[in-house]
């Protein structure tokens, strides 16, 4: 069920029925794979590397000229989203590096002109269609590699302060409408080489904040075009487009944390998280995300009508490194228990009260309310106050075990339920609430 807000907005002459209808999918689905992968991937310390070490084009030509993923196999990266209970996957076809990791017919900067010798997209596009998972694009607006991209405050070669007078003369060279027309130009390509897109996910301008402006990125005329090559696409809200009312379908609120994602409840939204700090692959970050961490942020994404879109980055040889396979390999065994509370799920309706040390999602069309055990109650009684005339069954979700009521300690309004001493081997136990 879609947010009452969602239901009010609609695009141009899109019904807000319709868009309920073309978002069903994403909705339903609630949980995806974001890849960032690029040439970034070989120093390895993260995807702005050029910016942040000021790298010239120059100096960063010796990543394009050894990049060689000889261990890409995209059908392992897709059967290790899908175990991990992903249902839509999310590729950087192009990055703010400017190099594409499809074979461009508008540029000679992409992977097919490298030792790789690979349209990258193609193979992440077959390979995931094949596991039954929908494929995104991110394409970046940014763009630091492209001739005529106007230098802006976080291109590589931005002086060290704005103010510099390099900083106004290197624009002066630079025509920005020709690189607007090889933006939308390549976000033709992207659309028209692959089959049905499912999702794009463009990088980045924030409403109000960053904004490069329609201006600069084109996005009405851009959001036209792409509307027009993919009818039923979804497209994120970061081409400084108002949401909903400009054509934007869903907010992206990034690495926000869990306790602050419930401000979101009531819009339509996707947080899109890393494991550690950087997207792209960083061999020496250490600050990775526990899996509680992780598994919070999924239940409280949907618990507050949401999705989580959670990043890896990629190997230079095209693997997912050992941290990111732990960290999918213990979503996968929660998911496998568990993915009933997450799919089709949303938050629960005001007549469904909080529980005390647990996080609720709910599933409207199944009348079940799934209660997510972040504290597990020490005298093995689970109260659900208010929750008595609600309720007509409880059971374990990762076995189907009965939890009976404790009929000494419930009354009329509360509900106990009786629990095993012994908390269940999951991180997060879940009981289903088949409501009344
Ligand atoms: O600058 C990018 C960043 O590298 C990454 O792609 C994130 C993903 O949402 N988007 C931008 C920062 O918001």
């Amino acid at each position: 069920s879609l947010s009452p807000l969602f239901a009010q907005k609609s695009i141009g002459n899109e019904s807000p029925e319709a868009k309920v209808k073309r978002m069903q999918w994403w909705t339903n689905d609630c949980f995806g794979m974001f890849i960032h992968w690029g040439l970034y991937a070989m120093p390895a310390r993260h995807e702005w590397v050029k910016s942040r070490e000021r790298i010239t084009t120059e100096d960063y030509q010796k990543y394009f000229d050894h990049f060689n993923p000889d261990l890409f196999e995209p059908k392992i990266w897709a059967k290790k989203a899908k175990a991990a209970g992903m249902k839509y996957a999310v590729l950087t076809t192009k990055h703010h590096e400017g190099f594409t990791l499809f074979d461009s017919k508008l540029t000679d900067y992409k992977a097919t002109n490298t030792p790789a010798k690979r349209d990258l997209v193609k193979e992440f596009v077959d390979a995931f269609r094949a596991e039954g998972i929908k494929v995104g694009f991110y394409y970046s607006l940014i763009d630091w590699h492209h001739p005529q991209y106007t230098v802006d405050r976080i291109h590589p070669q931005r002086p060290i302060k704005e103010s510099d007078s390099a900083y106004a003369s290197l624009n002066k060279s630079r025509d920005m409408a020709t690189y607007r027309k090889y933006l939308y130009d390549q976000v033709t390509e992207i659309l028209t080489k692959y089959g049905k897109i499912d999702l794009l996910w463009l990088d980045y301008s924030f409403t109000g904040k960053y904004g490069k402006g329609k201006d600069d990125w084109g996005s009405i005329e851009l959001l036209k075009q792409i509307r027009k090559l993919q009818p039923n696409i979804i497209v994120n809200n970061r081409l400084d487009l108002k949401e909903y009312a400009d054509g934007a379908d869903f907010e992206t609120p990034e690495q926000v944390k869990p306790a602050e994602l419930e401000k979101f409840k009531g819009k339509v939204w996707e947080t899109c998280q890393t494991f550690s700090g950087s997207w792209g692959y960083h061999r020496d970050e250490n600050t990775w995300k526990s899996n509680r961490t992780l598994l919070d942020l999924l239940i409280t994404s949907v618990g507050n009508g949401g999705n989580l879109l959670l990043n890896v980055g990629p190997t230079a040889r095209g693997e997912f490194d050992i941290r990111a396979n732990t960290a999918l390999d213990s979503l996968g065994i929660w998911m496998h228990a568990n993915s009933k509370s997450i799919y089709n799920c949303t938050y629960a309706p005001q007549e469904y009260p909080r529980v005390d040390g647990a996080k609720t999602t709910y599933n409207k069309a199944a009348k079940k309310l799934y209660v997510h055990l972040f504290e597990y109650p020490k005298d093995g009684s689970l109260s659900l106050k208010g929750y008595n005339k609600l309720v007509k069954y409880a059971q374990f979700l990762h076995d189907g075990s009965e939890l009976q009521t404790d009929k000494e300690k419930s009354n009329a309004d509360d509900l106990v339920l009786k629990l095993p001493a012994r908390k269940p081997n999951f991180e997060i136990p879940v009981v289903e609430l088949s409501l009344k």
